[in-house]
């Protein structure tokens, strides 16, 4: 980090650094998480694949939404990004019944408000992609909300603006999958407000870390899809019999080899753009 940059949050897997009043650094490790527990093991190249991902659905949807994304540094790994003002909530939108979204509607019939037909099964599509909005929990895990009380919190003008911007990036992102032969089960936005008062996409966008990608080839509802890029991971920790707190298992060289190879597809896949042109060139992925 060639400028003088104080670190002003850590997530489990990025750090975020600022970098004068109006612009921040956004740096993501090669740190992996299985099972919200961060591993003693990296994945080379994860943050990489990610900040690449990110940046190039920054580049290509800012049609769609204007977005925090200035420039991508030649690391590869860091992004510098426009500071606004964050909304304090997640839009989720989920175009397939899983995870939270499952467990709700298995327990209400609803997920966040949302009625939906009965009968699906697990990992179904749905009729049409929703949006939960989600708080912001300190303790990592974040908490459901109803639509109406995310329009209360941001008021219902903005939600609603909110809402179909996320829902706009979805579909884009998930038309893109799909060509690639993969599906974007769901996926999180976070935006914020510039200085103009203009809503802005923020964050990561469309990346493994804030989406479910499942490979198309063994879509089976009826059950939990395996993930296209953790799998190997998950597998290999769940067969240790680990018992899922802190820290995790080491990941032995084939599982750390095979996880980088899944990444480093999804990028190829997604972008049709080589891995290594981009570490050749990282801004390669903004044109
Ligand atoms: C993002 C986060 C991370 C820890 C704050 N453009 C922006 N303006 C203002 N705030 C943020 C952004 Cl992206 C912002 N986070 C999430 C990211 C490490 C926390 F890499 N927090």
């Amino acid at each position: 980090m060639a400028e003088s940059a104080v670190h002003v949050g850590s997530g489990k897997v990025r750090e975020l650094y600022e970098l004068g009043p109006e612009r921040l650094l956004l740096v993501a490790s090669d740190r992996i998480s299985v099972f919200d527990v961060v591993l003693p093991t990296e994945i080379p190249d994860k943050g990489r694949v990610l900040t690449g991902l990110s940046a190039f659905w920054f580049a290509r949807t800012r049609s769609l939404v204007p977005n925090h994304l200035l420039d991508v540094r030649e690391d590869g790994r860091s992004l510098e990004c426009r500071r606004l003002e964050m909304l304090p909530l997640e839009l989720v939108v989920r175009g397939y019944l899983s995870g939270s979204g499952w467990r709700d509607y298995q327990s209400t019939g609803t997920v966040c408000g949302h009625a939906l037909p009965s009968g699906l099964r697990e990992s179904e599509r749905l009729p049409e992609p929703i949006v939960t909005p989600a708080t912001k929990a300190v303790s990592g895990h974040d908490e459901n909300i109803a639509e109406a009380v995310a329009a209360e919190l941001v008021g219902s003008e903005r939600y609603e603006a909110a809402r179909d911007v996320a829902l706009e990036l979805y579909r884009f992102g998930a038309r893109r999958a799909e060509e690639a032969d993969l599906i974007l089960a769901d996926t999180k936005f976070e935006l914020g407000v510039d200085a103009e008062g203009r809503l802005v996409l923020a964050d990561e966008a469309l990346t493994p870390d804030s989406s479910r990608i499942w490979p198309a080839d063994a879509y089976a509802p009826g059950g939990p899809q395996p993930s296209f890029d953790k799998q190997y991971a998950r597998d290999w920790c769940e067969a240790t019999g680990w018992d899922l707190t802190p820290p995790g298992p080491d990941l032995p060289e084939e599982v750390v080899e095979g996880t980088h190879a899944r990444y480093v597809e999804a990028f190829e896949r997604l972008t049709g753009i080589a891995f290594t042109r981009y570490l050749a060139d990282p801004r390669v992925v903004l044109t």
